[in-house]
């Protein structure tokens, strides 16, 4: 084609496409009809489209499940705004690239001695002041590696992480109480406490369960092990647990789905766990007493597990710290109500929501009316006395949140629904919705507080299957925006989430987040909250070399590292000490080096530090990874590794 033909080609090409846009660009009656929309998708449209530069009024803090990381969601434009890494090494915030977040993630989070690289989370949970968001801190569990993590809203970033030393998998975290004096982290799986080895014939003797009881320190923003506690429980599989308040403060309510003690076919046919475990047509409501085993384990009454104080079972037992209300068969949600008075758990092979009135379970264990106990001696309450009553809601219902209308919105698996429903009285027909497709957990605007927002619910489906353009076998889980503002729920936007399982998510008011927009004065260490030990000041750079010790003292600003030139020997042990004295909002820069696999990032006024062996010769060049300039591509460097003798 010669010159003149193609200009032709490129012209047709290009009035082709202005004739398709023409189509788009034109009127709304014109737009809906070429896209195909109803009225009822531009109302939708119109309740979520935020316009660029509109700040959206809640934040959706989101478990990423196995990709171990937490997303922060705008609501209600269902925009993502951030991957927060807590178990994973996440390269765009330096984390686990060779700087200081290395102590954290391969430091505070080896389990057992190991380096992990991922985690499973589930259950994000907010910090609270009397039952409330206050947005200043959010906590994480590892399901796979029975660990929890601290993340500092001030930066979302993960400040600290524990790792429990009795179990070897826990769900019902990271739950909080009213005031975040604890953060509770309870067993699924029941292994022998503490490691160690016991055959699966002796189950019911050697493994057991355990409530993790870890103290938070607000002041120190830290969890500290020192001051924290467990009790033990039964081998019963416990899942998720919410913690009590106003009437039921001081109590955490847990469940349990294998109080059959099945573990599988134990290479001899037995069944496999799923229907070893739903033999039983009741498992057991854990109730605690938190208040009490605080002074028991006070008292001297706990054993030490590896380092953890733990209040044992029988102790429990006879002191009614533990005690145990029927529920019906494998249940899965347990979600105390806004004002503390019920706890609603649904059964996943139920098709019920049981709500439990605490202060009738209160009154039972008070005048210590049992209907018998368990093989390991803990009393059992009646069930029928201890409810408020049931409502039917379908197949598979998973969890609850709450509106501020006395309404609670359960998730359906099986009908893959949300439905509505009337907590208080239980006297109004629930009216459900489908949803795309099979909901797990759902969260309703700070649906889980003394003081919900209502409004809206998102539904977090395990699959969306037709719901988006094919990218392969492995799919997308799907978010659902649902509005419940009106009389009948409305389903107006989804969000596709293509990095690991959402388990929950919580949905706080964007104004009681207090973020941070630079590190103030430059040189922060933002895993300390101080100044980094070798931060330094424009004219303060230098490079320190003692025997094979080789300092780099560096500033990073627009656009270029100083020093930008490092010699060092084969053989040395190299420590970059780098500060950002940038001050201007979004001023962010990177640092990578070639090869020894180093990417942190230095958003204006943090302070890094990288220590690495210069074992490897040749030229290195380092460069920053942000496009933070014009010069931005220009600001980069050597390093220089002198061979051995050369
Ligand atoms: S989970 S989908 Cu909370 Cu681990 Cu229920
Ligand atoms: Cu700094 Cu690019």
């Amino acid at each position: 084609m010669n010159g003149a033909g193609l200009i032709l080609r490129l012209l047709t090409a290009c009035e082709v496409e202005e004739e398709e846009h023409e189509a788009l660009g034109g009127d709304l009656e014109s737009i809906m009809e070429s896209r195909g929309l109803s009225e009822a998708d531009i109302l939708a449209a119109a309740k979520t489209y935020t316009p660029s530069g509109k700040l959206d009024e809640y934040v959706l803090l989101a478990s990423g499940g196995h990709s171990g990381l937490v997303l922060a969601i705008g609501v209600p434009s269902m925009r993502i705004l951030k991957y927060v890494a807590v178990f994973s090494p996440e390269p765009f915030q330096g984390y686990g690239m060779g700087g200081l977040g290395d102590a954290v993630l391969y430091g505070e989070g080896k389990q057992r001695g190991r380096t992990l690289t991922w985690g499973d989370i589930h259950h994000p949970n907010l910090s609270e002041t009397n039952g409330d968001y206050d947005g200043e801190f959010m906590f994480v569990n590892d399901k796979a590696n029975s660990r929890i993590a601290v993340i500092d809203l001030t930066d979302f970033m993960t400040k600290q992480i524990v790792t429990n030393p009795l179990l070897a998998s826990s769900h019902g975290g990271a739950i909080v109480t009213p005031n975040t004096e604890y953060v509770l982290e309870v067993s699924q799986y029941a292994t022998p406490l503490g490691g160690g080895f016991a055959p699966l014939a002796d189950f019911q003797k050697s493994y057991r369960g355990a409530a993790t009881f870890w103290k938070f320190d607000r002041e120190k923003g830290r969890i500290d092990p020192a001051r924290s506690f467990a009790v033990e429980l039964p081998p019963y599989a416990q899942d998720i647990s919410d913690a009590g308040k106003f009437a039921s403060d001081g109590y955490v309510f847990l469940n349990s789905w294998d109080t059959e003690m099945a573990a599988g076919t134990l290479g001899e046919g037995k069944p496999f766990l799923e229907s070893g475990a739903s033999q039983n047509d009741m498992d057991y409501l854990h109730v605690v007493d938190l208040r009490k085993a605080e002074s028991l384990v006070a008292a001297g009454r706990a054993v030490e597990i590896n380092g953890m104080r733990v209040l044992p079972l029988d102790v429990a037992a006879k002191e009614h710290v533990l005690v145990f209300v029927p529920e019906p068969k494998s249940p899965h949600g347990c979600d105390v109500t806004p004002d503390g008075t019920g706890i609603v758990v649904a059964g996943k092979l139920d098709t019920h929501a049981s709500v439990y009135e605490f202060s009738k379970i209160k009154d039972l264990i008070e005048r210590g009316e049992f209907t018998g106990t368990d093989p390991f001696g803990v009393s059992v309450l009646d069930f029928q006395k201890s409810l408020r009553g049931q409502v039917e809601i379908g197949l598979g219902p998973l969890h609850t949140t709450f509106d501020d209308t006395g309404h609670a919105y359960t998730s359906v698996f099986l009908d893959s629904t949300v439905v509505r429903w009337n907590y208080t009285q239980l006297d109004e027909p629930p009216v459900s919705m489908p949803v795309q497709y099979n909901i797990g957990h759902l969260t309703a605007a700070e649906g889980d507080t003394a003081h919900p927002k209502g409004k809206w619910v998102v539904a977090m489906n395990k699959m969306s299957q037709d719901r988006y353009v094919g990218t392969g076998p492995l799919q997308p889980q799907n978010f659902q925006l649902i509005d419940i503002s009106g009389p009948t729920m409305q389903l107006i936007a989804d969000l596709p989430i293509g990095l690991g399982e959402p388990h929950y998510a919580q949905l706080i008011k964007a104004d009681k987040l207090k973020t941070l927009q630079t590190y103030t004065p430059a040189g922060v260490n933002p895993y300390t909250d101080a100044r980094g030990t070798g931060a330094v000041a424009p004219g303060e750079e230098r490079v320190e070399r003692s025997g094979k010790k080789v300092d780099v003292y560096m500033t990073v600003i627009r656009s270029h590292f100083t020093p930008d030139t490092i010699e060092v020997n084969e053989g040395d042990e190299v420590t970059l000490h780098i500060t950002s004295i940038e001050q201007a909002r979004d001023q962010t820069h990177g640092f990578a080096i070639d090869m020894y696999n180093v990417s942190v990032s230095l958003e204006p006024g943090r302070y890094e530090e990288v220590t690495f062996l210069a074992d490897t010769p040749g030229v290195f060049p380092f460069y920053c990874t942000e496009f933070c300039s014009a010069l931005h591509l220009e600001m980069a460097g050597y390093l220089l590794v002198r061979p051995k003798g050369g």
